[in-house]
């Protein structure tokens, strides 16, 4: 066992530690840390043995509960057999095994698989991938790429730059050159307190035309949103929303991609965000629930005519210049089989359907509790979205955070919004527990 996951390890100072957390307040956690030592189903277990129950499936990636023994088996047994194979001209067996798995699962018309490692690298993958299908078309005046305000797309330059979240992009330069956002969905005046899909709002897809306008739609590349952005605080798309911005994409010839990193693998009750809403983008990026959170995989799924653009010089040139030491890591590869076992033999990426329902009233059974100002849910995700406090803005959602935790459940916040998304094996007596330790912490909440 680790040394700090032994319980006599607790109270342990973590001040003089190496490790530079990711996006963490690293001082404030080191003096007081809060740390999971084992994770087992639904729950995680403190070093000293407490147990947590998992609003948040890890950090929306852990969609069929934790330490599952297939999964489990799958990569002992894959590490064992074939530690590494390089992927540049090299292949091993898993990774066209799994590919041709994924196959049936996904959106109609999508026919090929690129993996990577994370969905930072997917998005990166995914806009590259745009750019250089125009390219190879002769279009390669297609050089913008739009993103949305509110949008989080993972830490790579790529990424961070069509990311529409101020405090993740400001300290970090010019990013890329030719990137611009269009507008949120959020509206709280309209849609305060939305069951599901919000009313109000599929008109704020015509800012896409704005910006067409304004830059020449010929000089679009690619656009690029979360289905349902989870990130920055759930926001669910308003109705017949989605379905515009595919209809302005296509009128220009624009490349739609949706980042499913976490919309992907049941969390709205099908395999796919792109099915659940009955809008076909042309790219797909993935990662989090694709191996269970187990060993990290991303994944971009395209249509066969992206493909195809690029398979049209000689047979002898490497038609992608792009790719990664561990694309398709055989351990990662065994990981998402495994995964997908699991998935299908328990009904996984559909039962989401039979818990919505119950999951939604739950959810919006939490109105009459102190300083919230609006709920918003779909598929298996909820949030709680709390009045800030007084100039402090994120103080009173951090507080959630950490006296949730101080009674037993594990619960995002992002800034003040409390964000629930557990995994999906979760029973009915546990969304109550879920909700009900969070309705005990906002009554105690100042
Ligand atoms: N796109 C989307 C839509 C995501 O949600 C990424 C890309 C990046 O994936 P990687 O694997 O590089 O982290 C994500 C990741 C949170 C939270 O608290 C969400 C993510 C990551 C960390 C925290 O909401 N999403
Ligand atoms: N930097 C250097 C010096 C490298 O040699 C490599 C890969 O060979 C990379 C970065 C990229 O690493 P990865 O393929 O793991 O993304």
């Amino acid at each position: 066992m680790n040394e700090r996951a032994r319980p006599e390890a607790v109270g342990t100072s973590l001040e003089n530690s190496a490790f530079f957390m990711p996006f963490s307040m690293n001082r404030q956690f080191k003096k007081a840390p809060r740390l999971l030592a084992r994770a087992e189903g639904m729950y995680y277990y403190t070093p000293e043995g407490r147990k947590i129950l998992d609003g948040t499936a890890g950090l929306w990636c852990v969609n069929a509960g934790h330490c599952r023994k297939k999964i489990v088996e799958a990569v002992q047994k894959g590490v064992a057999t074939l530690d590494f194979a390089p992927p540049f001209q090299m292949g091993h067996p898993l990774a066209f095994e799994f590919a041709d798995r994924l196959l049936p699962l996904l959106p109609k018309g999508m026919t090929k698989v690129f993996f990577t490692n994370s969905g930072s690298e997917s998005v990166d993958t995914a806009l590259k991938l745009a750019l250089a299908y125009h390219r190879v078309r002769g279009e390669g005046h297609r050089i913008r790429l739009i993103g949305r305000e509110k949008g989080y797309h993972g830490v790579n330059f790529g990424g961070t730059a069509v990311g529409g979240i101020v405090g993740n992009r400001k300290i970090f330069g010019a990013l890329v050159a030719g990137v611009d956002h269009i507008r949120h969905t959020h509206d709280l005046q309209k849609n305060a307190f939305s069951r599901g899909q919000p009313k109000h709002g599929a008109e704020l897809a015509d800012d896409l035309e704005r910006l067409c306008q304004l830059h020449d739609p010929s000089t679009i590349a690619a656009v690029i949103v979360e289905p349902v952005a989870c990130s920055a605080g759930v926001f669910v798309p308003p109705q017949g929303y989605l379905q515009k911005l595919r209809e302005i994409c296509d009128r220009h010839g624009i490349l739609l991609i949706f980042d499913e990193v976490i919309n992907a693998w049941g969390r709205l009750g099908k395999p796919f965000a792109a099915d659940y809403f009955g809008v076909m983008p042309d790219l797909i990026t993935t990662a989090k629930g694709i191996t269970n959170g187990t060993i990290p995989m991303g994944a971009v799924m395209m249509k066969e005519n992206l493909y195809q653009a690029f398979m049209t010089g000689p047979e002898n040139a490497i038609e992608m210049p792009h790719g990664y030491t561990y694309s398709a890591h055989p351990v990662a590869c065994a990981a998402g089989l495994g995964t997908l076992e699991v998935y299908q033999e328990e009904g996984l990426l559909t039962r989401v359907g039979e818990l919505a329902q119950y999951w939604e009233d739950a959810a919006h059974a939490m109105k009459d509790c102190p300083h919230v100002v609006d709920i918003r849910n779909l598929g298996l995700i909820a949030a709680i979205e709390l009045a800030p406090r007084a100039g402090s803005p994120g103080a009173r959602g951090l507080e959630a955070h950490i006296k949730a935790f101080e009674k037993g459940a594990y619960i995002r916040a992002s800034g003040d919004v409390l964000a629930f998304a557990p995994p999906l094996i979760i029973q009915k007596t546990e969304i109550d527990q879920l909700f009900g330790t969070a309705r005990e912490v906002l009554k105690t909440l100042a």
